[in-house]
């Protein structure tokens, strides 16, 4: 059984995320975490309890595991890297001061704790290509800094502590139920929107802009597996390389082209959103989380692409 808290439960990852965990821990308390004007809405409300949490806020993160006598924590919190470049000092008061709370009541109360991190935790200096796990992380946005500091911090208080702290990278995530909003990668979201409303999509970013991206069903495959990996086979902790697929912005037009001949894309570039991409990986190299917990994708680009154009079309048509 799991008492689980999951802070950030209406968000792209948490609200797909908070519906796994109560269908794998049926005997468990999945509570969904949400701050007020995100509240859960239809299954999600209607399948479990739910609590207004503000992840800057530990004496409440901390009641509600008194109150459902919670072991694991999923802190979801987060500003994507776009929209933290707008707001940096918010992006560190909920990136590193909302998981700092997290691994303090984690300490306090014994509970396991999973904060995704990213490819933005890498930074220009580090190898593009097949990004080693352990290497230079130097990243030059105010993301990729909370998400480095908070691996340093998650492996601190796992070492000095002895806080059940784990995470993946998560490469940009895809996904038909949650918008993600904010990221550098949303492009690869919004593009299948586009294509089945019958509008032509403007890409952000040029052509040849590589970035590892993710189906979300792998991604809550992984936040999940790496919670119940064997303790005792884990070489890393904070935070793993995950990755399934590659691919800049003309390589999805032309797969979702095959399903949606009539399909066009031009382009009206983000300098934003383009000077982050160019700073992160184009592909990493996931061999340590294969190798210590058995990570796995199932799915590549052509089988999500047509799941997706499936489900956006009973979505939004
Ligand atoms: C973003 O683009 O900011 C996120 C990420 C890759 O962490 N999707």
């Amino acid at each position: 059984m799991k008492n689980i808290l999951v802070i950030g439960s209406t968000g792209q990852i948490g609200s797909e995320l908070t519906m796994k965990l109560r269908r794998e821990y049926p005997g468990g308390t999945i509570v969904a975490g949400y701050i007020p004007g995100a509240e859960p809405k239809g299954e999600l409300a209607a399948s479990g309890p739910a609590e207004i949490v503000d992840i800057t806020d530990a004496a409440r993160i901390a009641e509600l595991v008194d109150k459902y006598k919670i072991d694991t924590i999923y802190n979801l919190a987060a500003l994507l890297s776009a929209v933290a470049e707008a707001k940096p000092q918010l992006a560190w008061k909920i990136g590193v001061g909302g998981l700092y709370n997290c691994l303090e009541v984690s300490r306090e109360k014994g509970c396991a704790l999973f904060t995704p991190s990213s490819i933005g935790s890498f930074g220009p200096g580090t190898p593009h290509d097949h990004t080693p796990q352990d290497t230079i992380q130097r990243p030059k946005t105010i993301y990729g800094i909370t998400k480095v500091t908070g691996e340093m911090l998650s492996d601190y208080y796992a070492d000095r502590f002895g806080v059940d702290a784990r995470s993946v990278r998560f490469p940009g995530l895809i996904s038909y139920v949650a918008p993600p909003g904010g990221g550098t990668t949303d492009y690869a979201v919004d593009i299948y929107y586009s294509a089945v409303k019958g509008e032509e999509f403007k890409c952000p970013l040029k052509p040849g802009t590589y970035m590892d991206m993710m189906y979300m069903p792998d991604a809550l495959r992984a936040a999940i597996e790496i919670m119940e990996a064997d303790p005792e086979k884990l070489k890393h902790r904070n935070s793993f390389n995950i990755a399934s697929m590659s691919f800049d912005p003309e390589i999805i037009y032309n797969k979702i082209k095959e399903y949606v001949p009539d399909f066009k894309m031009s382009y009206d570039l983000d300098p934003l959103r383009q000077k982050i991409a160019d700073s992160w990986p184009d592909s990493l190299d996931d061999t340590c989380a294969r190798e210590e917990w058995g990570w796995k994708p199932e799915y590549d680009l052509d089988s999500m692409t047509r799941d997706m154009l499936e489900n956006l079309h009973k979505k939004i048509l």
